[in-house]
């Protein structure tokens, strides 16, 4: 008998998208979706769903045995501008749920992990176009801190112990079904919104931040493809790129499908963070060994993000 997926953090932003992909490839019966609350009713289709608070790591273990799960994706954090409200808190559960999954699959329960990294990981040191994969990390927040800390495990556990982890450093996500919470990147998202609603944006962030970006089918395809290939070797933490904008670029392709729109800027602390980030970053890397290639470029996301949000 084939081996189960688990998601932690399925309601979440990410969550939510891959539940529902990996469902559809694998059945839904085998993917095992958990999150600290219940699920939003019809927000997972259907398949098996716990509540799982992810810091608790015998309920996690007792969902591995009960359900053989083989492989865990493991989606749950706080975010970015959450995160520094709450830093002790952000700090243990992005820590102490990573390495609960780590532990299940160095004593052998899990065959494998999939942990989430972020730009988060580069600071205000770091050369900012076409950011390399390998390069200067001095994060400043709090949630940058605990990802690079996170990727150092991923890299321990894998080296000392055969556990095989595998990572991607995430752009910016901009999704329409699932809306995120507490990120310096979610401007990218409550831009259409307002579109929508207001034909007027007030951003958080100065009009020329530019940041990388990417659509959310193309983060679940390439996130997949990642836990699929069987060709990798050492832990990388992959930077993930696809396209890279600024809000008043997002504004000029919005005008394309709503003319009237308009956009003021009001930054207030995310700004700070959004200038410690890259505005592009290079993921030859991940081009070269897993044939990473996004589909979705910002003319396209206005689109598809505009079309689905009106509904
Ligand atoms: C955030 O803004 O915190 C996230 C991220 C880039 O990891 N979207």
């Amino acid at each position: 008998m084939s081996k189960s997926i688990l998601i932690i953090g399925a309601c979440g932003q990410i969550g939510t998208e891959l539940t529902t992909t990996l469902r559809a490839q694998h059945g839904a019966s085998n993917v095992i979706a958990t999150d600290i609350r219940p699920a939003p009713e019809g927000l997972l289709g259907d398949g098996p769903f716990e509540v799982l608070n992810a810091m608790d790591g015998q309920a996690l273990k007792k969902i591995v045995d009960q359900y053989q799960v083989g492989t865990i994706y493991h989606m749950a954090a706080l975010l970015s501008a959450k995160a520094e409200g709450q830093p002790e808190l952000a700090w243990d559960l992005n820590m102490t749920s990573l390495f609960h999954a780590l532990n299940l699959a160095k004593e052998g329960h899990i065959d494998k992990i999939f942990w989430p990294s972020s730009i988060a990981v580069f600071g205000p040191t770091t050369p900012k176009e076409q950011t390399p994969q390998q390069t200067v990390t001095e994060p400043t927040t709090v949630y940058g801190i605990s990802k690079l800390a996170g990727e150092g495990w991923c890299s321990y556990y894998q080296k000392r112990y055969g556990v095989d982890v595998r990572t991607v450093r995430y752009p910016g996500l901009i999704s329409w079904k699932t809306i995120p919470g507490g990120g310096t990147t979610d401007y990218a998202i409550a831009i259409y919104q307002d579109a929508l609603a207001k034909g007027h944006y007030n951003c958080f962030l100065q009009e020329d931040t530019r940041m990388p970006m990417m659509y959310m089918e193309d983060a679940v395809r390439g996130t997949i493809e990642l836990m699929e290939s069987d060709n990798l070797d050492n832990y990388k933490a992959y930077n993930l790129g696809a396209i890279s904008f600024t809000p008043k670029e997002q504004a000029e392709s919005i005008r394309k499908y709503l003319p009237g729109f308009t956009m003021e800027a009001t930054p207030d602390f995310r700004q700070a963070i959004a200038d410690t980030w890259p505005q592009s970053v290079d993921d030859s890397q991940a081009r070269e060994d897993w044939q990473w290639n996004h589909r979705y470029d910002l003319d396209d996301i206005t689109k598809v993000m505009l079309q689905n949000l009106k509904k």
